[in-house]
Parts: C-alpha cells; structure tokens; sequence
C-alpha cells in the first residue's frame, strides 16, 4: 500500500513562511559498475513514479515541540490526480514540474510530503481489463508489483521567492 507513504523534513531554524513547493517525479537510470548494471540497484519501473500527492505543513508548538503528533499537520497543498500525466501504452519519463503553490502561505517548521499515487494506482488507462486474454492480467495493481513501490526524486520548499530552506 503505497498511499500514505510519507516524508517529514525538519525546515530547522524555528518557523518559516512556506511559499512555494516543487516536487520532481524523475526516475533515474540503474547505477552501471564496470560496465555492468549493478544487480544492487534494479532498474526503477516507470509505473512506480509518482503520479499524485499531497503536502502537510505543522509550526511547532510547546505541546508538540517536534511535531511529532500528526494532529499537528494540516494539508496545504493537494495535487491534481495527474500531477504527472502518463499515457498509454506507458507511463513516459516526468519532466521538471511546475511550481506548487499552497493556497495561501503557510508558517511551518515542518513540511510532510505524502503519496497520493503512483503510476499504477492512480492511471485509469492501467486500470481493468483490455484484452481478450484470460491468461493476461493487464490491470496494473491485480497484475503487478509495481502498486506496492512508489519513487519520488526531489522536494523542494521555499520561503522567499527564489530561497531554497531545504
Ligand atoms: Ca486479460
Ligand atoms: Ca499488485
């Protein structure tokens, strides 16, 4: 189950005003040794990219000092179901993604980034049957693997225009 998987980043240095947020989806290729594609680094399914997501935002207080209680997120942004459109046959390999902007700006000392979907779950073109074949299961999360992984590459966050905070 991959919806709710989740990262929390500590923007550190007390409370930040949260302007923008980028998200990048980018697979990578496989890790090469000797000419050799390392076996330890399998090569990153593009059905396991992310598709959508959602970002929470938390400014610590003196009853949650570090956060640490979920109660203190609230969800700033919430992503379009094809943040990262894909097609058929395949999901294509994302591009740089636009900016992402929360509805209002929002003061936080932690921003938590959660999975929505991948390509997998989220694309109705994988969902169900498209074949006559019985032997085939072409419905992405009953005839794969790839509902149970999910890969981002990068999160962003800035206070200020232009101003990386992590
Ligand atoms: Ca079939
Ligand atoms: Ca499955």
């Amino acid at each position: 189950m991959i919806e709710g998987a989740q990262v929390t980043v500590d923007l550190a240095g007390g409370a930040h005003v949260v302007r923008r947020v980028n998200v990048s989806a980018m697979l990578r290729p496989r890790n090469v040794i000797g000419g050799v594609g390392d076996p330890q680094d399998p090569t990153q399914n593009r059905f396991t990219a992310l598709r959508s997501f959602k970002i929470e935002a938390c400014k610590a207080s003196k009853v949650n000092r570090k956060c640490s209680a979920d109660a203190g997120f609230r969800t700033i942004f919430r992503s379009a179901k094809n943040a990262f459109p894909a097609g058929v046959p395949r999901a294509s390999l994302a591009g740089p993604d636009p900016a992402r902007l929360p509805r209002r700006p929002t003061r936080a000392t932690h921003v938590r980034f959660v999975v929505v979907t991948n390509q997998c779950t989220g694309t109705p073109a994988y969902k169900g049957e498209t074949d006559n074949d019985a032997t085939n299961v072409t419905d992405c999360p009953a005839g794969s693997a790839q509902d149970e992984q999910v890969r981002t590459a990068e999160l962003q966050v800035f206070s200020r225009r232009g101003r990386v905070i992590r």
